[in-house]
């Protein structure tokens, strides 16, 4: 049996530190922007997005390992205007469930969006792959791209249209290249900035975090919220354990985490 990854009941986030101390430390995410805490910094300067734009001849493998599914990105995409350069590994999303439209993991004055999408990078400066940099202080960057209900967003559907042929474990599909950056919101000079941590076990503090100010919008068919006939093609339960016990995977989001003496540096006023 794979083993699940728990956010609510005895095992779940609340005993996180008993097996992973990390979880209980220092500069966790997500948290909440609040404006107690945020301080505008002129030295935020746009990203720059090298080889987001990936021809549809090289293809992204995506692949559901039991707990999630993930798209691994290519390491020719690499992110410039950070303190080092940051090349991508993998993309992934926080959702919620059906009945409610709240699965982001960062939220905006407590309110939370319905879902994000989080895009890993790690300093290839530094570290050789992504395993060695992500316990290091300055091994991680990760875009969070917050996702709310509006308009069909054709991009997105890039790659949630093959969500449908990875709804059980261990099982893995090629997705055509596309240009990653069309995943962003249009403004990419609002964003919030800080030191945080992985979202998830083993919690290391060791992720240079940008959330873009701006949410995207997808379709509430494409998040399938509130659409059961829907389950069976998207991303909102495609996690599944072993057969022949399928398992939905929803509110795989972590709740914010206490957020003392820090401030979180912001690109607009
Ligand atoms: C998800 O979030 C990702 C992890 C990621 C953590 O759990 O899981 C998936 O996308 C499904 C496998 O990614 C992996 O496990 C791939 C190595 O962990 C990392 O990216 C570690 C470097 C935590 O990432 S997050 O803080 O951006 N949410
Ligand atoms: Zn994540």
């Amino acid at each position: 049996r794979v083993s699940l990854l728990i956010y609510t009941g005895p095992d779940g986030e609340k005993a996180w530190p008993k097996k992973y101390p990390f979880c209980g430390g220092v500069f966790q995410s997500p948290i909440d922007f609040h404006k107690d805490i945020l301080q505008y910094d002129s030295n935020l300067l746009p990203l720059e997005f090298i080889g987001y734009n990936v021809p549809s001849t090289d293809q992204f493998t995506l692949i559901n390992n039991g707990h999630s599914v993930k798209m691994y990105l290519s390491p020719t995409m690499y992110i410039r205007n950070l303190p080092f350069e940051y090349t991508a590994s993998q993309l992934h999303l926080h959702w919620g469930n059906r009945n409610k439209s709240e699965g982001s993991e960062h939220t905006v004055s407590g309110k939370h969006f319905a879902a994000e999408l989080h895009i890993v990078h790690y300093n290839s400066e530094k570290y050789p792959d992504v395993t060695a940099a992500m316990d290091k202080s300055d091994g991680l960057a990760v875009l969070a791209i917050l996702l709310e209900i509006g308009p069909f967003n054709p991009f997105y559907e890039k790659i949630f249209r093959h969500f449908r042929n990875v709804k059980y474990k261990d099982q893995m599909v090629q997705v055509p290249g596309f240009n990653v950056r069309e995943l962003l919101p249009d403004r990419l000079d609002e964003y919030y900035r800080y030191e945080g941590s992985l979202t998830t076990p083993p919690c290391y503090p060791s992720v240079l975090w940008t959330v873009f100010r701006h949410p995207v919008k997808i379709s509430q068919d494409q998040a399938s919220l509130n659409t059961p006939t829907h389950i069976l093609i998207s991303w909102i339960s495609l996690a599944f354990l072993d057969d022949p016990e399928p398992l939905e995977m929803v509110d795989n989001f972590r709740n914010v985490q206490e957020f003392h003496e820090r401030l979180v540096f912001i690109s607009f006023r």
